[in-house]
């Protein structure tokens, strides 16, 4: 697998998302955008060992984690162009995301229960924000994919809120659930701080 792209750096992925908050802004793209930052080095770090053959399940702010598993700017942006940010999928680099809170736990862990039952190579990798890990059915998926053994690692992705709303205000707790907890070996746990809105760019917007 070393063709497998991993060069590229955090200044590409600032631009990128950059780029696609100026077509956005001058009503190019007639749907959601979700556009992040603060988050780069972390993903870049957290992408290292992922390889072709692994898959990758994500939200509705998945931009970066497409061009880090090999998604061409390119084939991303037309994507994008064409409305789909908010539910990108590119099945021939086994990425799938969804726009819907919590949708895509089982689905992760039915496709680790597949590999490890037939013997495969590959590894899953579920990304998902702070509330979306304080949901019943990430909780549910991590016990299972830790008590089968399966080949998953869940990927909390912590920026503090839930739209607008504190996510540990919310739950009564400044720490997430899983905090020092047997579920915390199949979690890759990091902070940041996203300086784009949580959706668009905090502008109306005229089509
Ligand atoms: C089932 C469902 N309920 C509500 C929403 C609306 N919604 C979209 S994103 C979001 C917040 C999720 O917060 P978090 O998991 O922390 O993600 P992040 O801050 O990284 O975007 C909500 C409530 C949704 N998409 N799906």
């Amino acid at each position: 697998m070393s063709t497998f792209p991993k060069n590229i750096t955090v200044e590409e992925i600032v631009k990128f998302e950059s780029d696609i908050a100026d077509l956005f802004r001058a009503g190019k793209i007639k749907a959601p955008v979700h556009l992040r930052s603060g988050c780069e080095q972390h993903l870049i770090d957290i992408f290292k060992p992922i390889v072709e053959e692994d898959w990758i399940f994500s939200y509705w702010a998945s931009h970066i984690h497409c061009l880090l598993k090999g998604v061409s700017p390119e084939d991303l942006k037309q994507q994008i162009l064409e409305g789909k940010s908010i539910s990108l999928c590119f099945p021939e680099k086994n990425i799938y995301c969804s726009g819907i809170v919590g949708s895509l736990a089982g689905v992760a862990v039915g496709t680790a229960w597949g590999i490890k039952k037939q013997g495969k190579k590959g590894t899953v990798y579920l990304f998902t924000g702070d509330m979306g890990s304080e949901c019943g059915i990430f909780h549910e998926s991590v016990k299972y994919a830790l008590n089968f053994d399966l080949p998953i690692k869940f990927i909390v992705e912590d920026n503090g809120v839930s739209v607008m709303t504190d996510t540990r205000q919310t739950w009564g707790s400044q720490r997430p659930w899983f905090e020092n907890t047997i579920y915390s070996q199949k979690i890759i746990y990091y902070k940041y701080e996203n300086s784009w809105p949580h959706s668009g760019l905090g502008q109306r917007i005229a089509f």
